[in-house]
């Protein structure tokens, strides 16, 4: 049986609707009857002086249900038209704000003639993140409330701002402590009894002046310069209307703009996100294993990796003991930390006070005795299978019962390493993206003996120090780098076939990578991508196929390192990217040594096909071994940690955009036409069988 999310009753002269609907009482089309119900039950209650509007649990209204958006019939004038209606009340509606107060829970208290909030609260207008405008009159409204260019800045960035910063802004009307609810209340009888005069902010005059045709007019050309996501100009012309046109009208161009929006292939791909985000979170096998802290963390290697680790937890306010094996590593890497910080603070984002405290939180030690204490030991030394190993029986050693010893390796075998500790149960993977400060993705990966409640910890922690966790089972390059794999192989061979650098970089870019594989290899470093090729070599772990990734492996031979050699796949002046002559004849030398023919004209498109179909289908068969859980999760690994475009959703999202059996087919005809004799081309069996059935690579689960 169904309970109605929202009640309406009426206290001492007051009517109070209340929502309920947990987890942050989003609008959905039963909160949306609910309050049609309730609003009908105050409009005819005489005896009721004013309304209050009152959220249960942790929070208002935190915007409109974003699962709702997929339905056919999704309409946002139902939700609209109550709104209206609480404005045009003729009797006092205030709205008693705590939590998150976003998108349509922004545009439910705007709805309203009075606004307080508790201290802590968050306000803000996300849908932009989503792909959205806000689309039950927030346009309207915020304009009038904040002014144009606020109003601009908080749509169009989705950011939020404090309950200091609304009050200020004119956003609510005052801020209170205690109970949302009482304080509601008080603040409703208080104002029925000073007969307040009502302020609607649909009545509300916006000021026409210079400041503001420049805040349109800047934010109109923001827009143009982003055309891949349509929702910046909507939201400027939505703003536009607010300032040209009366609220009415200007509401149904905001509906209009929302319609076309919420049906586009951008929003779906940012609503699919979204969820996949926080799906990644959930491990499927767990039952109610609880973490085991961690409260205090030690490192070892103070490098770039290992200091840029050690930043996430001090801005988290967690304390860290970095051990490296010399003074000078050690002063070396605490003051590359130290030099982070105040680039941020020389930008404005910390003050002289926050760099201090979290250099204060980090401790340096050359003795891994300083260890014993931590709850959680992280190692980022060199990515060598000895020195990790070494370093992880060290750890199994000194680590205290209990502690969770995590490795960041990117490459090398987890079991091996754990078992290396002497104690496999207490080992995870977390695998940091570089510059590991700034990357939101992490890979967790999981052992084939990782307890199930050091898994969670490593999930816990990763949330705590603002990371997008992944979980992902033990194999060669995890998720990201394994699927990393055939895109580097087919540029590699697409180079020796005849196409430039600058050509496959702007085939990958113009569907929306932020930058291609070249420009890539070249920024992290060839030496650091050629000495995986040569580690895999020396393992025995390459294909028999004398031509793979032999353009990495010479540039490295020649010293081409990349930027910091200031040569690599191009030559560089500074950071400038240039074509290099020299290139074009390593390649061409290459491809005379290994029989490879050169061909005149390779198009974008084949470009694009070669390397991004045989990445999805590496995806699509690392799902099939259950490497990783789901779809979604190998789409955040890419969104969020490979510069795949958002707004395509992730390679995942993007294959079922394409279509499965065009990606099959496509790989079909490459193997003829390139010979697939090392596999290169063979379809994973899962896509076979998802064609066979019609299936789509989104909704499938193991
Ligand atoms: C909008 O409002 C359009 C309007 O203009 C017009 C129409 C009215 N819908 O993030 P968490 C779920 S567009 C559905 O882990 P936190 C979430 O999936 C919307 N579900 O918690 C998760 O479920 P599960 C504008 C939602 O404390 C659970 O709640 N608003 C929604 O880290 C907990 O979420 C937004 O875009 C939703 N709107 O963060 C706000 N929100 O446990 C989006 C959350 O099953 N939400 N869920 O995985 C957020 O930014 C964060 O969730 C929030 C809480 C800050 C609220």
């Amino acid at each position: 049986m169904s309970v109605n999310p929202v009640s309406y009753e009426n206290r001492n002269g007051i009517g109070l609707v209340i929502i309920s609907n947990p987890p942050v009482n989003a609008i959905s089309p039963e909160v949306v009857a609910g309050l049609r119900e309730a609003l009908a039950a105050f409009e005819t209650d005489a005896q009721a002086k004013a309304l209050v509007i009152h959220c249960e649990g942790r929070t208002f209204v935190a915007g409109g249900d974003i699962a709702s958006f997929e339905s056919p019939e999704f309409d946002t004038r139902p939700f609209s038209s109550l709104l209206t209606r609480l404005d045009t009340s003729p009797r006092l509606v205030v709205a008693t704000l705590h939590g998150t107060v976003l998108g349509g829970g922004l545009e439910l208290a705007m709805a309203c003639h009075y606004r307080l909030a508790l201290p802590d609260t968050r306000f803000g207008m996300p849908e932009v993140r989503l792909g959205l405008l806000p689309g039950s009159q927030g346009t309207q409204r915020l304009p009038r409330l904040s002014g144009v260019s606020l109003a601009l800045s908080l749509i169009l960035t989705g950011q939020s701002v404090s309950a200091n910063d609304a009050l200020a802004a004119g956003i609510i009307n005052e801020i209170a402590e205690g109970e949302p609810l009482a304080l509601g209340i008080a603040a409703a009888e208080r104002l029925v009894e000073a007969k307040a005069p009502l302020r609607r902010s649909s009545g509300l005059k916006i000021a026409i002046d210079a400041a503001t045709t420049q805040a349109l007019a800047e934010a109109a050309a923001t827009a143009a310069k982003k055309p891949a996501y349509p929702a910046l100009g909507a939201i400027v012309r939505a703003v536009e209307a607010a300032v040209n046109l009366p609220f009415e009208e200007g509401e149904r161009v905001e509906a209009r703009e929302f319609d076309q929006l919420r049906l586009s292939s951008t929003s779906r791909a940012l609503r699919h996100l979204f969820f996949a985000e926080r799906a990644a979170a959930r491990i499927p096998s767990l039952k109610g294993d609880v973490a085991r802290g961690p409260n205090s963390v030690g490192i070892v290697g103070a490098g770039t990796m290992g200091g840029g680790i050690a930043m996430n937890f001090a801005n988290a306010g967690i304390p860290v003991v970095i051990v490296e094996t010399s003074d000078d590593a050690l002063r070396r890497g605490l003051s590359l930390v130290r030099r982070n910080y105040e680039t941020s603070a020389a930008k404005g984002k910390l003050n002289s006070e926050q760099v201090e405290k979290r250099m204060g939180l980090l401790t340096g030690s050359l003795d891994y005795a300083s260890l014993a204490s931590c709850d959680l030991v992280i190692e980022a030394v060199f990515e060598n299978l000895q020195i990790k190993k070494d370093v992880c029986a060290r750890l199994g050693q000194v680590c205290r019962t209990g502690a969770i010893i995590a490795t960041n390796t990117s490459t090398l075998d987890l079991d091996v390493l754990a078992e290396a500790t002497g104690r496999p149960a207490d080992v995870v993977g977390m695998h940091f993206f570089s510059p590991a400060n700034v990357m939101r993705l992490l890979e967790v990966v999981r052992g084939a003996r990782t307890a199930p409640d050091v898994l969670v910890t490593a999930m816990q922690v990763a949330r705590r120090i603002g990371k997008v966790p992944v979980v992902s089972g033990v194999c060669y390059g995890f998720i990201g780098n394994r699927m990393l794999e055939p895109y580097m192989r087919e540029t590699e061979f697409l180079l020796l076939e005849g196409a430039h650098p600058g050509q496959i970089d702007s085939a990958v870019e113009s569907l929306g990578m932020a930058m291609g594989p070249c420009r890539m290899s070249d920024l992290s470093g060839v030496d650091i991508g050629a000495k995986v090729v040569i580690g895999q070599y020396e393992a025995g772990a390459l294909p028999p196929d004398p031509s793979y990734r032999v353009v990495v492996r010479r540039l490295f031979e020649l010293g081409r390192h990349g930027q910091k050699t200031q040569a690599g796949y191009y030559r560089y002046e500074g950071r400038t990217p240039l074509p290099d002559p020299l290139v074009a004849d390593i390649c061409a030398d290459l491809a005379r040594e290994h029989g490879i023919a050169r061909r005149g004209v390779i198009t974008d498109q084949e470009i694009i096909q070669r390397l991004m179909y045989t990445l999805i289908n590496e995806g699509i068969q690392i799902l099939d071994e259950g490497i990783s859980y789901r779809p979604g999760d190998i789409d955040i690994v890419w969104t969020a940690g490979y510069g795949f475009p958002d707004y395509r959703g992730g390679p995942m999202f993007m294959a079922d955009q394409i279509g499965l059996s065009e990606i099959e087919s496509t790989l079909e005809h490459y193997g003829r036409v390139r010979g697939n004799q090392f596999g290169y081309w063979t379809p994973s069996n899962l896509l076979k069988s998802l064609v066979v059935t019609g299936q789509r690579i989104g909704g499938w689960t193991r």
